[in-house]
């Protein structure tokens, strides 16, 4: 009943969109956590692509010159997302900041057409501010209002954002954008006055906060997004997996860690239980990708939030107790 897939991991050593510097450094870390050989042993076939940027250790430049290396990556992310789906493969993006969605969905909606792409965000935070709504312009807290081609608003908290935002509507995210009935959070506990706003718009029942797991337990949250994945008609599900939706007490290396947050196991169930979804034959619906952002080795204990996310990976690609390869 379950398959192997043909992985591409796709590293993204940038960070300039970020609240602190560090996360640039992700994808080193997660590589020497030996991520590619632990979703090889488990029975997958891996490639790795390398980094669609250069790994800079510049901090001080302008805004504009920050989003204009920004834009840069967006657009080579998403054109490698694209062709790796395109060739049947699983692309497995490690961050860098959360922006860098905005290239990775934008690829897979353009490899998998806007009906048949659902996001699932898994995240402290909803990443759902537009400029008007976001007071630093920091655009890793909006990459899913520009994925979904929101309103940029009427005024600015970062007076150059809005500029900005129009480059990226206009180069990068496909017209039309992601859906709004296609997007569901989980392990929400920080969410701002604006980006409720804009769910509430959405008319949407797909936002899970901690709340909803404590009430539900784990595979009662799983069992109502199946549901309504199944009602979205979606066939390709794009899961973006922000490090700092687990408890920072597992996973203390990031920028905006919030307490409060899922534990080991409530992580790995949701990992197991997605897995299960997806992977299973017949299933309406299967992965299309995987964001692994926000990993940042300059905060980290020990790196323990690498190894956490390395961990959660292997969970969702199959990895059981007493299962050791997926085929076996
Ligand atoms: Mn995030």
């Amino acid at each position: 009943m379950l398959s192997q897939v043909s992985v591409d991991v796709i590293g993204v050593p940038f960070d300039l969109c970020g609240k602190i510097p560090g996360s640039r450094l992700g994808p080193a870390a997660l590589r020497l956590r030996q991520l590619s050989k632990d979703l090889r042993d488990l029975g997958h076939s891996v490639t790795d692509r390398g980094d669609v940027v250069e790994l800079e250790y510049s901090l001080a430049d302008s805004y504009a010159s920050k989003m204009a290396q920004a834009q840069a990556m967006y657009s080579a992310l998403a054109e490698q997302v694209e062709t790796s789906i395109k060739n049947g493969s699983t692309p497995v993006v490690l961050g860098g900041d959360h922006s860098l969605s905005i290239g990775s969905v934008s690829g897979a909606l353009k490899a998998c057409g806007q009906d048949d792409l659902a996001v699932i965000w898994v995240d402290a935070h909803m990443d759902l501010n537009n400029p008007e709504t976001s007071p630093s312009g920091n655009f890793h807290g909006m990459p899913l209002a520009a994925l979904c081609r929101l309103d940029k608003g009427s005024k600015s908290g970062n007076p150059e954002a809005p500029q900005v935002w129009d480059k990226i509507q206009e180069d990068i995210v496909p017209n039309p954008g992601l859906r709004t009935d296609r997007v569901a959070w989980i392990g929400l506990r920080d969410v701002d006055p604006g980006e409720i706003k804009h769910y509430n718009g959405f008319q949407g029942e797909s936002a899970w906060a901690m709340q909803d797991i404590d009430h539900l337990g784990m595979p009662g949250v799983l069992d109502e997004l199946d549901a309504w994945l199944r009602k979205t008609g979606a066939k390709k599900v794009w899961i973006s997996f922000d490090v700092d939706s687990l408890d920072p007490v597992l996973a203390p290396g990031t920028g905006t860690a919030v307490r409060g947050g899922l534990t080991y196991r409530e992580g790995h169930l949701l990992a197991e239980l997605l897995f299960e979804m997806l992977f299973r034959s017949g299933s309406a619906y299967t992965l299309a990708g995987v964001d692994l952002v926000e990993v940042n080795p300059m905060e980290d204990a020990k790196s323990n939030t690498a190894i956490a996310a390395v961990e959660w990976i292997c969970s969702l690609f199959g990895k059981r107790t007493m299962v050791k390869r997926i085929n076996d």
